[in-house]
């Protein structure tokens, strides 16, 4: 089998998506997620530019091989934009290779380990009793596993929570806006939040919740700390990881489970924070660390340290990295939960797929390969959009991490 041909279907049905299309002599095609939330398109060109024509004649089968080809044959390393390339192309060759053997993708990846892979929703408030109503109807909807997040006082916008009767979504048209945070607001808050959600919903349900990297690391200790009467399933992105080393600090004075990652694009971003096991969950998804080839080698590797999968599964990450994310979820053995930020109606009108969620678990559906079409028609009716993610301030003006 060879490549014929690849393009981008670029659409924004609610946001905007890059989508790679990749073609063969036999008929068939895979489809890859190549969205990197507020630069969408230089991952764009950075396909049709230097990518796409390294592609045509080679043989689809060959995904170690072409993924090394365009990692280290590229000289320049590693970047959200390259991994993100790099993963567009590696999924769209991993959906050609289960629709050329017709299976669905997990089997080409040991089979599933599991019946389903156990999701969270996010439920938000503009208070605490906002949040505890959020929580209790996600709960309705069949979730076992839901992150909360509620409104600091005297904070006009706190991260993960809507604008007044609109679904989260942190990406906006236009240029970015600015929030302002009060880290002292937050740490004195987050305990009141629990302690009211964990009375509400009783010891069963798994709780989460994300900092989104806003605390040093002393103080995600002592949020981590004061947050251990409530059990939670983890406490997301407490500090910043670049020095990775943070989390042993984090990790000395408490047991509130850590998860970190979403803004990774490679094992090496994690690498310390696995082998020194500071770290319970890696977040980093299919689509922003390079594919279904490096996703499968960095769960391996984590797996060796007892640390589980907890992909990244907010609207930004395509239905396209969601099926896959699925598949790699079902197959490998130290799966651990599954990000589930449900997409618009519009968006799954565009993006058509076999996975499912039922009681609290989703499924990649048995379809062959990914089990994802794209309806290029309709997505043609919505044109990319320059949308931005926020930005934050301290109170006194500073910049800080939104
Ligand atoms: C978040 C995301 O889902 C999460 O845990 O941290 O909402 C994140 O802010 C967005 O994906 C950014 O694009
Ligand atoms: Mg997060």
């Amino acid at each position: 089998m060879k490549i014929t041909g690849a393009r981008l279907i670029i659409t924004s049905p609610d946001r905007n998506f890059i989508t790679l299309r990749i073609d063969t002599d036999e008929g068939i095609y895979g489809l890859g997620d190549g969205t990197v939330n507020g630069r969408e398109l230089a991952v764009a060109s950075y396909l049709t530019e230097h990518v796409i024509p390294c592609l045509i004649g080679r043989d689809p089968f060959q995904t170690e091989d072409i993924w090394q080809y365009l990692y280290r044959g590229a000289y320049w390393r590693r970047g959200p934009v390259t991994m993100a390339a790099i993963a567009a192309v590696d999924v769209a060759l991993w959906d050609i290779k289960g629709k050329a053997l017709n299976t669905p993708v997990y089997n080409l990846l040991g089979g599933a380990s599991r019946n389903g892979c156990m999701v969270y929703t996010h439920a938000n408030g503009a208070d605490i009793a906002e949040a505890v109503d959020s929580v209790q109807k996600h709960l309705a909807e069949g979730y076992i596993a839901v992150r909360a997040q509620a409104g600091v006082p005297g904070i006009a916008s706190s991260y993960g929570v809507p604008k007044k009767g609109k679904p989260y979504e942190p990406a906006e048209r236009g240029l970015p806006s600015e929030s302002l945070w009060s880290t002292e607001k937050y740490l004195r808050f987050a305990p009141k939040l629990f302690d009211a959600v964990r009375n509400a919903v009783g010891e069963d349900v798994h709780l989460l919740h994300d900092v989104h990297h806003r605390l040093t690391p002393i103080q995600a200790a002592r949020l981590g700390k004061s947050l251990e009467p409530y059990d939670l399933f983890w406490m997301e992105d407490a500090t910043p990881a670049e020095y990775q080393e943070g989390f042993k600090i984090i990790r000395q004075h408490t047991t509130t489970p850590l998860a970190v990652g979403e803004v990774f694009n490679s094992v090496w971003d994690a690498h310390d924070l696995v082998r020194n096991q500071w770290i319970d969950y890696l977040r980093m998804t299919v689509s922003h660390g390079g594919g279904i080839t490096s996703a499968k080698k960095t769960a391996d590797f984590c797996d060796l340290y007892q640390v589980k999968t907890g992909y990244h599964g907010a609207t930004d990450l395509s239905p396209v990295t969601m099926a896959a994310a699925l598949h790699v979820g079902l197959a490998v053995h130290n799966f651990g939960i599954q990000e589930h930020m449900p997409h618009t109606a519009l968006t799954d009108e565009v993006f058509p797929h076999a996975y499912k969620f039922e009681n609290g678990y989703m499924h990649p559906g048995d379809a062959p390969g990914l089990g994802i079409t794209i309806d290029e028609e309709l997505a043609a009716k919505y044109p990319y959009q320059r949308a931005y993610l926020p930005v934050a301030r301290l109170l006194d003006g500073t910049l800080t991490d939104w």
